[in-house]
C-alpha cells in the first residue's frame, strides 16, 4: 500500500508533464466553401468528400500522445470569415476551395498569423494564386491546366516525413500551379509548372497545393475526379506534421487602431463618416482626446491620428 502511494503522485505527474495541447485547426464553414454536388460542401469540417481525410487527420495512433506524432490535432469550430479573433488559440489555418476568394482583410490576417508562426495547410485550385504571394512565391498568371503531376526530388519533410516517403507520378487532373516558389518555397509536386509546395518563411510552415480532388473520396454526389489513396494520405499528414507549429506558439492579435474607426482593412473617408456618426451620436468613443466632452478638439485629434495612420 505504502508502495502504491509512492508510485501513483509520480505516474500523474509524468502525465501532466506529458500531455501536449492539441494542435487547433480552423477552416472555413459550409457558408464560405464551394459546393460539391447537388448535396455537399467541400468544408473540411464536415463536408462528406473529406470524411476519410477527415478521420485521418484526428485519429490518434497518427496524431496524438503514443502515435506517430506525439501531438494531436482537433478542429475548432469552423468560421465564415478569417479575422484576428477567430484566431484566437489556433495553430494551423486550412483553407480548401472557397465559394468566395479570401479578402485583402483576411490575407493580411493570414499573413500575420503565419509570420508569427502560426501553420498553414492550403488546397484547391485557386489557393497558389490566392495565397501564394504571401509567402513570396511569384505571381501566377493563367497557370491552370490539366497535367500530369508528379512528386519532385526535393529533399524535404512533406515528401520524407513521419508517415512515409513520396516519389513518382500522383495524378493527372484539371489544377493551378505556382509561376515560381520564391526563394522560401520547396517544389514538393511538380506539373508543367510547380503544383504544391512547402514554405519555410522567418516564421511558421506553409503547404499549399493547386488541387482538391486528391483529397476526395469517390462515393460522393460530387463531379470532381477524385484520386485520393495513399500517397494522398501520406501527403495530408506528412503536410500537417510540417505545418504544426511550436508547442509555445500563440497569435498575437493586432492591437486595435483607433483611426480605423469602422474597423475595415484600410483608412478612408468611411472612417471619418465612422467618427462622424460616433461624435454626433454623443458616443464616448468619440472623445478622442480624453477630456470630459465632446468638441472640435476631438476631430482634430481624429485627424491627428488619421493622419499618423496604422
Ligand atoms: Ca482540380
Ligand atoms: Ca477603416
Ligand atoms: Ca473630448
Amino acid at each position: 500500500m505504502r508502495t502504491l502511494w509512492r508510485v501513483v503522485p509520480v505516474l500523474a505527474l509524468a502525465s501532466s508533464v506529458g500531455a501536449q495541447p492539441a494542435a487547433r485547426v480552423l477552416s472555413f464553414d459550409k457558408t464560405r466553401s464551394e459546393f460539391c454536388g447537388n448535396s455537399d460542401t467541400l468544408a473540411f469540417a464536415d463536408g462528406g468528400v473529406y470524411a476519410t481525410a477527415r478521420a485521418m487527420v484526428l485519429d490518434p495512433a497518427y496524431f496524438g500522445p503514443g502515435g506517430i506524432v506525439s501531438r494531436a490535432l482537433e478542429l475548432a469550430p469552423s468560421v465564415d470569415a478569417l479575422t484576428p479573433e477567430s484566431l484566437a488559440d489556433i495553430d494551423i489555418v486550412l483553407i480548401n476551395e472557397l465559394a468566395t476568394p479570401l479578402n485583402e482583410c483576411e490575407r493580411r490576417t493570414l499573413k500575420d498569423f503565419v509570420d508569427q508562426g502560426g501553420g498553414l495547410f492550403a488546397f484547391g485550385n485557386h489557393l497558389p494564386e490566392m495565397v501564394g504571394d504571401l509567402l513570396g512565391a511569384g505571381a501566377p498568371g493563367d497557370y491552370c491546366g490539366a497535367y500530369d503531376i508528379a512528386f519532385t526530388e526535393a529533399q524535404h519533410p512533406v515528401l520524407q516525413g513521419p508517415f512515409g516517403q513520396l516519389s513518382g507520378p500522383f495524378g493527372y487532373v484539371w489544377h493551378c500551379m505556382f509561376e515560381d516558389v520564391g526563394a522560401d518555397g520547396t517544389a514538393v509536386l511538380q506539373s508543367k509548372y510547380p503544383m504544391g509546395a512547402a514554405f519555410s518563411g522567418g516564421g511558421g510552415h506553409s503547404v499549399v497545393i493547386g488541387d482538391d480532388e486528391w483529397l476526395m473520396e469517390g462515393a460522393v454526389d460530387c463531379p470532381a475526379s477524385p484520386f485520393w489513396g495513399k500517397p494522398s494520405a501520406v501527403l495530408l499528414l506528412n503536410s500537417l506534421a510540417f505545418v504544426m507549429p511550436k508547442e509555445d506558439f500563440e497569435y498575437k492579435a493586432p492591437t486595435p487602431c483607433y483611426a480605423n474607426c469602422d474597423g475595415s482593412c484600410s483608412l478612408d473617408l468611411f472612417d471619418f463618416l465612422c467618427f462622424t456618426n460616433l461624435y454626433n451620436a454623443g458616443s464616448k468613443a468619440a472623445n478622442c482626446d480624453g477630456d470630459g466632452e465632446l468638441s472640435l478638439f476631438d476631430f482634430l485629434c481624429f485627424v491627428n491620428a488619421f493622419n499618423a495612420g496604422c
